[in-house]
């Protein structure tokens, strides 16, 4: 579906799957877990699951003759840092806009994890005082303007390069990459969790399962905690996505996002989602983070308790990556 896109290579190459066995068997064994390791998908900052979206909005930028790449997201955003990679690993300029999306107070949140890293790669970042949208926000377009008044060429790239024309495109090629792993290892899976916020990767992937009938089998976790605007934002993703790589219709059914492990609000982990990630990072060794992954880690644990999933499924859990923003949260964790 993608062959006619120019594609900038960021990542590594097809990131691994592997089983989570020890996870699987704690949780009964009537599911078989598995993980797509988005967050190892690149030596680029950490990598994670806006690489993908990068690589085909990255031609783009180079041919639209910019020198700077602009973008938004929370001060902790693990968005902001990969465009700040890819603006140091093409030779470009980089201006953040980072906004107060999380009402976290801890001491050091605006000087570690991820913002730490975008300023070690040299970009710009601004603080700016408003509170979570995944929308278009003035604060970024200011920054826009700002590139051009001082004679800049910026490049935009909206919050989590979601609703970017070239937005969707890298997660359809990641159910491509899944199809293929998945003739390669001689199994299928049955459903994909995914953790949901800005849209385009889950919309981009319910573009890509759609060729294979498994749009539906696509579980958003929703972790904005604003879900009607989420909802709307991934339909209206994938359908422009379907309609530029000439994929089916999608409608607002093919959409499942689970709204109920949000809580209390973005970027605020509840009591379950720090249990969740203490409990896949103990019977795993894998690390996810409390603002998404955490999130969907908690929801996919908590839907295999009460049995959504039927006996002899297989889930493929899509890590996208996030850890950095773990140096912020480091008192609720005090104690391990
Ligand atoms: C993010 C997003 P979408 O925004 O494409 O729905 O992806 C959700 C998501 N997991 C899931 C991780 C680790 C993420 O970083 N992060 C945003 C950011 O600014 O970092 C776009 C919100």
């Amino acid at each position: 579906m993608l062959s006619k896109f120019e594609r900038y290579p960021l990542t590594f190459g097809p990131s691994p799957i592997e089983p989570l066995k020890r996870l699987s068997a704690h949780l009964g064994g009537d599911v078989e877990i598995w993980a797509k390791r988005e967050d190892c998908n690149s030596g680029l900052a950490y990598g994670g699951n806006k690489l993908r979206k990068l690589e085909y909005i990255v031609p783009d930028a180079i041919n639209s003759g910019a020198d700077t790449l602009v973008s938004i997201g929370g001060v902790q955003s693990n968005h902001t840092r990969m465009v700040a990679a890819v603006a140091a690993k093409i030779g470009m300029k980089c201006r953040l806009i980072q906004e107060a999306w999380v009402p976290h107070e801890d001491a050091v949140y605006d000087r570690v994890g991820n913002i730490l890293l975008s300023r070690i790669m040299g970009a710009q970042t601004q603080l700016v005082d408003d509170g979570f949208d995944i929308g278009i926000r003035d604060s970024w377009k200011r920054a826009l303007a700002e590139v051009e008044a001082e004679g800049g060429k910026p490049y935009a790239i909206p919050a989590g390069a979601s609703v970017h024309k070239y937005g969707g495109l890298g997660f359809v090629g990641f159910a491509e990459e899944v199809r293929a792993q998945e003739a390669e290892l001689g199994l299928r899976f049955d459903y994909i969790v995914v953790c949901t916020v800005t849209g385009s990767t889950h919309a981009g992937m319910a573009v890509g399962f759609s060729a294979d009938g498994r749009a539906r089998n696509v579980i958003g976790i929703d972790a904005s905690c604003t879900p009607a605007q989420t909802k709307a934002q991934v339909l209206d993703i994938a359908q422009k996505t379907a309609a530029l790589v000439g994929a089916g219709k999608i409608t607002a059914d093919d959409i499942v996002l689970n709204e109920d492990y949000a809580y209390p609000v973005y970027g605020v982990p509840s009591k379950e989602t720090v249990e969740a990630i203490r409990l896949s990072a103990r019977l795993e060794g894998m690390i996810t983070d409390p603002v998404y992954e955490g999130k969907s880690m908690q929801g996919m644990v908590d839907l295999i308790r009460k049995g959504f999933f039927p006996k002899g499924s297989r889930v493929l859990y899509a890590h996208l990556g996030g850890a950095p923003a773990l140096n912020g949260y480091s008192y609720t964790f005090r104690n391990g």
